[in-house]
């Protein structure tokens, strides 16, 4: 979660002002630090009697101390002023790949238009890639932060606001909700999966593809059909539940619930049993399974690549 070490073009633009920032500013200190140890020094009290020459109403000064300032604000406002008009657009770039991203009270949902994929809480995108991410949200105002790859976005009911970027390295990257949602803000949390282009096809094919159910977890899969779970959640082929994230490709994820735990059955299963302990307030009730019940729908969903 640092924004400096940056990872894409957005992020890079927004580290030269931080740049230009904080050498102006040292410069800034040097001078005055090194101003003010030497008037300590020459001036300090050496004889009680001597006071040096009193100034009042100086001109030449004080034009001097309004001008500086002026000047240091202008050279802070001509790159930042740049910078955000690069980084505003709202169009779309051409041969940007696009992606409907929703927040939700406290998990993220992705859907991949051009590629009728959708998935949540982990963002997968290609290196080298320009993304345009349209962003809403359907309950509360939410705001996109991966702080590597760009500056925050909020996520506004009733208004589409976008963010454009390129990936610019192969790897994992950390973001969370930045504005204030709700008792769980803090657990809304996602990661962004840059792949190397030769992973990137195999990823979205495997999305694409309709899971298919393994005898091992057919009770698993039995009980997920016949319980509330379909009202709530998608799985190509079982269920179309929207107010949920979609779990066609659950076990491809490597964390439940908006990123807050390691998706391991156990944590799976507990999950299941009783999304309220893990995630307080959470839009998801405990449906009353048994411990095998939950364990056995755990193994069904892990095992939807
Ligand atoms: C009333 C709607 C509702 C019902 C019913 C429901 N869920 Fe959920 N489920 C949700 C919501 C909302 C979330 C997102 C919670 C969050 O992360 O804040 C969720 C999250 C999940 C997740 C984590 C997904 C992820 O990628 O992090 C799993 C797994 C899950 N539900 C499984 C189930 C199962 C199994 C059942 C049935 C026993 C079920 N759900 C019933 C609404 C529901
Ligand atoms: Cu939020």
């Amino acid at each position: 979660m640092s924004t400096v070490m940056a990872r894409s073009d957005f992020a890079r633009a927004i580290n030269e002002v931080y740049g230009i920032i904080t050498w102006v500013t040292i410069g800034i200190f040097v001078v005055v630090a090194a101003v003010l140890l030497y008037v300590i020094i020459r001036y300090r009290e050496r004889d009680a009697e001597r006071r040096p020459r009193q100034i009042r109403g100086h001109s030449l000064l004080e034009i001097g101390w309004t001008i500086a300032p002026a000047l240091v604000l202008l050279i802070i406002a001509i790159p930042t002023i740049q910078i955000i008009f690069r980084t505003q657009s709202a169009a779309r770039p051409a041969g940007a790949l696009e992606v409907d991203v929703r927040g939700h009270q406290w998990w993220w949902e992705f859907r991949y238009p051009s590629l009728e994929i959708a998935t949540a809480n982990e963002l997968h995108l290609p290196v080298g890639q320009t993304v345009y991410l349209k962003m809403e949200g359907p309950d509360v105002i939410h705001s996109f932060w991966v702080p590597r790859l760009g500056g925050k976005r909020d996520v506004i009911p009733g208004r589409i606001n976008t963010l454009t970027f390129t990936p610019e390295a192969p790897g994992e990257y950390l973001g969370q909700c930045a504005e204030f949602c709700g008792i769980s803000h803090a657990n809304m949390r996602m990661r962004v999966i840059v792949h190397p282009r030769a992973t990137w096809a195999a990823w979205v094919a495997d999305q694409q593809a309709v899971p298919a159910t393994a005898a091992a977890v057919a009770d698993g899969a039995a009980l997920f059909a016949r319980s509330a779970c379909v009202g709530c959640h998608t799985i190509l082929g079982v269920s179309a539940g929207v107010i949920g994230p979609d779990l066609t490709h659950f076990g491809s994820r490597g964390t439940v619930a908006a990123g807050i735990l390691p998706s391991t059955l156990d944590n799976v299963a507990a999950w299941v049993k009783d999304p309220q302990a893990l995630k307080p307030g959470v839009k998801m009730p405990a449906l009353g399974l048994t411990d095998e019940q939950a364990r056995a729908v755990a193994a069904y969903l892990l095992s939807l690549k």
